[in-house]
């Protein structure tokens, strides 16, 4: 088994289930739905960063149903803060306890400072204040973006994140208007990849996946400066299905290439998991209809819904890996590692 060493900066990679380590810092005593990938997310990023870890988290179902009066279920330091301010707050605390070093108050060590964010807070109101940490590469501090798609803790309203034509207290289906949200949901770590040079690793994960999200948090943290993660997590309540298929649906939306797991590591991308195998024709993507025939959101959409939405994700395949950042045809050159290349970009674009 890999010896751990939290503590000292050294977070290696996780090579099986059986290097995971056995610590439990994210424990009973909160009220998050049964089967709430969040809350797995949760456990995970601390599982993969140790004790010497501070967590700092926005409002939302990981911090109020995380944190009821007199409970939690925090083994290491935790804060919350404003629901837009997942980066502010990152950035702050890396920025202070540098300082508390320097002057010698506290004891200069590795600690891990991870701010999380749900998708209303990060994807949507603190996308600023995210984008504004990323370029501060001095500070170490990660920020991860646990993606339930909804503002799940207010009763579910419509985000950025939430899929197209997907039934939220926002957007019911009607019988005049079958479908209220018709936008495609906002790529935001494709995004926060291509305008943010100075942040070395920006990552899309999946509780589901747990090694490899694992490995990401770990990744992220040990490269040092500002980082992100976006976490796809299958929300019973929001969803609307029975709580014992969360990880299965997990497993779907990266099946079905509708959640594609990489990673962006110094202007590389590395696509990781099924996503891989599919990528490297190793594995077959699944229809789309698999994940969407099991969720109640999706219960009121017709033939062409489904069609439609097989045709943006199929576009996403044929056309982008990360759309809008990085073509397929740059990866065609290289089954596994992608570099962003801009020559062939440019090229392929004025063809
Ligand atoms: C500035 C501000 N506006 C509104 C709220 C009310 N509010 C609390 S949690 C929440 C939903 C947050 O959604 P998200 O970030 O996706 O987290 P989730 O609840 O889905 O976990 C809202 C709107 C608030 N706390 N602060
Ligand atoms: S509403 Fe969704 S995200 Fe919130 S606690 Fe329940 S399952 Fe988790
Ligand atoms: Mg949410």
């Amino acid at each position: 088994m890999a010896v751990e060493t939290h503590g000292t900066g050294t977070l290696p990679q996780i090579k099986g289930v059986k290097d995971v380590p056995y610590d439990e810092l994210f424990v009973s005593g909160h009220r998050t739905c049964q089967g709430c990938e969040s809350a797995l997310v949760m456990r995970h990023m601390v599982k993969a960063s140790g004790p010497r870890t501070i967590v700092l988290g926005s409002t939302g179902c990981m911090y109020v149903a995380n944190t009821t009066y007199y409970t939690t279920p925090w083994v290491v330091p935790w804060m919350h803060t404003q629901l837009g301010a997942s980066g502010s707050a990152a950035l702050g605390t890396a920025a202070g306890l540098k300082v508390l070093m320097r002057k010698g108050k506290i004891k200069d060590e590795k600690i891990n400072v991870i701010a999380f964010c749900g998708d209303g807070g990060g994807a949507d109101m603190g996308i600023g204040a995210i984008s504004a940490t990323l370029t501060h590469k001095d500070y170490n501090c990660l920020v991860l973006l646990y993606d339930n798609e909804s503002y799940a803790n207010t009763d579910i309203q419509l985000s950025s994140q939430t899929p197209y034509g997907a039934v939220t207290t926002f957007s019911p289906s009607g019988s005049k208007k079958r479908l209220m949200h018709t936008r495609w949901k906002k790529n935001v770590p494709g995004m926060l990849a291509a305008g943010h040079p100075e942040s070395r690793f920006i990552a899309a994960g999946c509780a589901a996946y747990a090694v490899d999200l694992m490995n990401k948090i770990r990744k992220a943290l040990e490269i040092g400066g500002p980082t992100f993660v976006h976490t796809l997590d299958p929300c019973p309540k929001g969803w609307d299905y029975h709580p014992q298929y969360s990880q299965e649906l997990g497993h779907l939306a990266v099946e079905c290439g509708i959640w594609p797991l990489y990673e962006v590591m110094d202007g590389v991308c590395n696509l990781t998991g099924p996503t891989r195998q599919i990528a490297e024709g190793r594995k077959k993507r699944k229809p789309v209809y698999e994940y969407l025939k099991r969720q109640g959101r999706f219960a009121h959409f017709a033939d062409e819904d489904v069609e439609h939405f097989q045709h943006e994700v199929d576009k996403m395949w044929t056309e982008w890996l990360i759309p809008g950042v990085i073509p397929f045809t740059v990866q065609a050159k290289d089954q596994t590692i992608l570099k962003i290349d801009k020559k062939a970009l440019h090229e392929q674009k004025t063809a």
